[in-house]
């Protein structure tokens, strides 16, 4: 076992807080084998790996076998096997993103290259943007370049994918345990309101499918503002929660981080002197929702404190879950692809603990890291088995939330990517994720809604979701023909969920993703490695989802082993390639 960690030139940098301080996972990692430092060429069982300071970037070089399959960094939204890709980290607003993209919501600098007899994990600890090529400038290599002055990068070498994975997440950490609620059917629009139309509907959904949480998206607020509840459309929240509590459904609201910028909001009072600054010392504020915001400077102990106190006043309603959104922080006031293409001015100033001032490019993906540390911090302390989902992520938050893929599209080609956004999730770290069923933008046709659900029926998170002047898609709107279907896949993910929650534990204890790629599982199977259009949930169960347009029957792989069909039980031997034309291919391996 191997470790290569990397500091950059300037320890004193480093150690003034900017790494050490704030998110160093030097001292957390274990079975640590330093094998070099600094910059120079260094060699980790006969692969090179080379590391130089070029001005303000750090670039680094990793040789390339030709037999490596790399997966990774997170949900960048291009095909499953990340070779001849380029991506860059950084946490950005991601207005209906697309496969040209090359930035998304959240930041994974972490990835995996794989081959039948071993596999090697890298980890660049870096907060600022992060280009990573792999393999497309020179064929031969991993090229990173980071836009920061200091970072850390591991690399460790073991035999399978699941030896990585135990190794990144006993470095950043374990991830939190899932309450059992939160693996159920889950809905949402934006917005269900008032208290009225939210009964309504989940009295309407629950005669005929079961549903475990209805959220409530940014129309319940008082004018926006964050930890506020409208008196008029909601006038006894509490006593709402815990009416719908009674029936086995949780209310979810959503939390942006911006603050609306208004002397007469106490909440916006009291976080005057943490929040993020521009260059000139005043309060940075840009435009969300409520108009002017300022955003409170998470970095900062104070600013964590000060949200962890507002937060559990908040949870007195009776929240067992939480929201967060547009925590990149996004931003509105450039045009949907004004230059910063919805995000913060990259040199507004953070002012960490220890008074050192930093712009906000070098530290830009610990902002979400460090609401969620907050967040989570503040519920542990009123709720048994806290749950919150967020948009926005940096490596290590499987520690405190659950991720979904934000603003999916309406369409086939997007159904497909967002199974590659989950596997690759799952392989970054963070098991809990999900999908807005049926898609955020756009109109969804029956059929679509259907695949959505079928596709994604033993994902981790299972919810509804749609845009405010999108179609209505509330299940038992649909034609029966379709509802059946709809009651057929939510059946069968209801008939798996004592294995969820199994796989949901093993998660929790010990880094594995819940739903994976077969190789993941079959790292000696060749066949194994470009399969990105099945999915595995834990060791046993593989779904073969039927996502292409008007296709009804489709080709799929069984590794070595005994398979039994399900519905049906019809048993058939592994390690070969059959057909099915069944709405969810699904099989359950024997031995
Ligand atoms: O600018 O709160 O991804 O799920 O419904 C859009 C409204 C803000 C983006 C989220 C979406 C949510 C929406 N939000």
């Amino acid at each position: 076992m191997h470790l290569f960690y990397y500091r950059g030139e300037n320890d004193l940098e480093i150690s003034s807080g900017i790494l050490t301080g704030l998110l160093s996972y030097k001292d957390e990692s274990r079975n640590r084998d330093m094998v070099g430092e600094g910059t120079g060429i260094f060699d980790l069982n006969g692969r090179k790996i080379s590391c130089e300071q070029n001005g303000d970037r750090i670039i680094i070089r990793i040789n390339l076998n030709e037999n490596d399959n790399i997966y990774g960094l997170g949900e960048a939204p291009i095909r499953m096997r990340r070779n001849r890709t380029k991506f860059s980290t950084i946490t950005s607003t991601s207005w209906d993103y697309n496969d040209l993209r090359d930035t998304i919501y959240s930041a994974f600098p972490v990835f995996l290259m794989a081959n039948t007899s071993k596999c090697t994990g890298v980890f660049v600890n870096t907060f600022g943007k992060c280009d990573f090529d792999f393999g497309t400038e020179e064929y031969d290599r991993v090229k990173i370049t980071a836009s920061v002055k200091n970072l850390e990068f591991y690399i460790h070498e073991g035999k399978t994918p699941e030896d990585i994975l135990e190794w990144y997440t006993s470095l950043t950490g374990k991830p939190f345990e899932i309450p059992e609620w939160a693996l159920g059917h889950q809905i949402s629009r934006w917005s269900y309101f008032p208290r009225g139309s939210v009964e309504d509907v989940v009295r309407n959904y629950r005669k005929e499918f079961p549903i475990s949480a209805v959220y409530l998206d940014i129309d319940y607020m008082d004018g926006y503002r964050i930890f506020t509840v409208d008196s008029r459309k909601f006038p006894d929240m509490k006593g709402m929660v815990s009416e719908m509590r009674s029936i086995g459904v949780e209310v979810i609201p959503i939390i942006d981080p911006g603050v609306k910028v208004d002397q007469n909001y106490e909440i916006f009072r009291e976080f005057i002197g943490d929040y993020i600054e521009d260059k000139e010392s005043s309060i940075y504020t840009d435009y969300v929702w409520p108009g002017e915001v300022a955003f409170p400077d998470f970095i900062r102990e104070n600013a964590r404190e000060k949200w962890s106190e507002m937060m559990e006043k908040f949870l007195e309603n009776g929240f067992r879950g939480i929201w967060l959104d547009m925590n990149e922080p996004s931003t509105r006031k450039d045009s949907r692809y004004g230059s910063r293409g919805g995000n913060m001015d990259p040199e507004a100033i953070h002012i960490m603990d220890n008074g050192t001032k930093i712009e906000d490019s070098q530290v830009h993906n610990l902002f979400p890291y460090f609401q969620c540390m907050a967040t989570y911090e503040a519920m542990r302390k009123k709720v048994e088995k806290p749950f919150i989902l967020t948009r926005s992520a940096y490596a290590g938050c499987q520690k405190y939330a659950a991720i979904w893929t934000g603003d999916n599209k309406a369409s086939y080609e997007d159904l497909k990517t967002q199974l590659s956004m989950v596997l690759n999730l799952g392989l970054s770290g963070m098991p809990y994720t999900g999908c807005d069923l049926g898609g955020f933008w756009g109109e969804t046709d029956s059929e679509l809604l259907c695949r959505y659900y079928e596709m994604a029926v033993l994902f981790p998170l299972y919810r509804n979701h749609k845009i405010k002047a999108g179609n209505d898609q509330e299940l038992y709107r649909l034609p029966s023909f379709y509802r059946e279907r709809l009651k057929m896949a939510i059946e069968t993910r209801y008939h798996f969920m004592d294995q969820l929650i199994n796989s949901a534990r093993e998660a929790h204890l010990h880094g594995h993703p819940m739903v994976r790629p077969l190789f993941y599982n079959f790292p000696q199977d060749e066949d194994t490695f470009m399969i990105d259009d099945q999915y595995m949930l834990g060791r046993k169960i593989l779904v073969a989802p039927q996502i292409h347009e008007s296709v009804r029957e489709r080709d799929l792989y069984l590794p070595e082993g005994k398979w039994v069909s399900y519905p049906g039980n019809v048993e058939i031997e592994g390690k070969q390639w059959i057909s099915s034309d069944l709405r969810i291919p699904l099989f359950v391996r024997r031995s």
